[in-house]
């Protein structure tokens, strides 16, 4: 008796492993290939060393996005720069790999503006709820004079700022409730980020937000100091958030950008030529990383579906009533921000 039913046992074991890993495998997105290098050989002197740290995870698209950035560079330069990159804060949050940057400490980084609209006011424009209705438009306002300036005005207090990627469209999710309305936040415990637009539009949601870095977002879901988060797909899925959070919302609310950062004493210290070639291989790895996080977004959201999350996709008159209850958040901000600043990104997507 025992062998036969072992047997059958065992092998009906071995199907639902399968069945599962098959699933899985299946489901696994398909991220576009590393493309290959663009641009001849920069002849240039000396040799040198760029450290890059992200704060996200190294199954991101932005740690994508950045192995791309290290195949330029070293194959461009005949590896004369070597890069050696670093993901989930290794080296510091956003704000401590910032900080690093003006130390000198750290040669790069590419943080979420939101954390750092203290040093960088301009950039809370990017944190105004619903203001980008598409990707595109993001990219239109990005690749623009808008986004020139703000690179060209974020190059001081010792960081150069060359270039822009995506972080993407934010979702929320939490622990305790399905969330197809406002009301459905009361008393809810969201953690921001570093920034007081975040605070007020959960405020002004009915929420109770805490500001913390994104170091210590999974421990403080985990332990349940915060019922929920927000972010886009992709960092709720590289964050392996579902283990800690049963419910999500395709809000959309905010678009976040992340800007790539050099630190200028090194910056200095580079020839030209391999300052041309730092700006274009950031500015050919942003454009690969949106495509990542393009590709990867609406695979990502059936693959946590298929894991078990119970993902709320809101109507648009859903999408209204949060678009609604947030219209204040623009009169609070307009003057601090600049009117001009907002109408003329409203119009890019027009
Ligand atoms: C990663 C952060 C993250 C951001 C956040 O360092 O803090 O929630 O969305 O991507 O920049």
């Amino acid at each position: 008796m025992h062998t036969t039913t072992m047997t059958r046992v065992t092998s009906l074991i071995g199907a639902t492993l399968l069945g599962l890993t098959t699933l899985q495998a299946s489901a696994a997105p398909e991220i576009p290939p590393i493309p290959a290098v663009q641009g001849d050989v920069v002849q240039a002197e000396g040799d040198f060393k760029i450290k890059f740290s992200i704060g996200t995870t190294q199954s991101g698209a932005q740690y994508r996005g950045l192995e791309y950035f290290e195949k330029i560079v070293e194959q461009r330069s005949d590896g004369h720069i070597q890069v050696e990159l670093f993901h989930s804060a290794q080296l510091g949050d956003d704000l401590q790999a910032v900080s690093n940057l003006q130390s000198g400490t750290l040669e790069m980084t590419a943080p979420s503006t939101s954390p750092l609209v203290g040093m960088f006011p301009e950039f809370a424009v990017f944190d105004l709820p619903f203001l980008f209705p598409t990707p595109e438009v993001a990219d239109t306002v990005l690749d623009g004079e808008i986004g020139q300036k703000m690179l060209d005005d974020a190059s001081r207090q010792g960081l150069v700022a060359i270039g822009w990627a995506e972080n993407g469209y934010r979702q929320l999710t939490n622990s305790a409730t399905p969330v197809t309305s406002p009301d459905d936040l009361d008393g809810l415990k969201i953690r921001t980020m570093q920034n007081d637009i975040h605070l007020d539009i959960w405020r002004t949601l009915g929420a109770n937000p805490t500001p913390m870095s994104f170091a210590e977002l999974f421990t403080a879901l985990e332990q349940g100091v915060v019922d929920g988060q927000e972010n886009p797909w992709i960092t709720i899925e590289a964050s392996k958030f579902i283990e800690v959070q049963d419910y999500a919302s395709e809000t959309n609310h905010v678009y976040t950008p992340f800007i790539t950062l050099v630190s200028e004493r090194f910056w200095n210290r580079l020839p030209a030529g391999y300052q041309q070639l730092v700006r274009d291989a950031a500015k050919q790895m942003g454009d690969y990383e949106r495509e990542v996080s393009r590709t990867l977004n609406d695979q990502i959201k059936q693959q946590l579906k298929q894991s078990g999350m119970q993902i709320t996709e809101l109507t648009p008159e859903q999408v209204e009533v949060f678009q609604e209850k947030l219209a204040p958040v623009y009169d609070d901000w307009r003057d601090e921000i600049g009117g001009e600043l907002i109408d003329a990104i409203r119009k890019a997507s027009q």
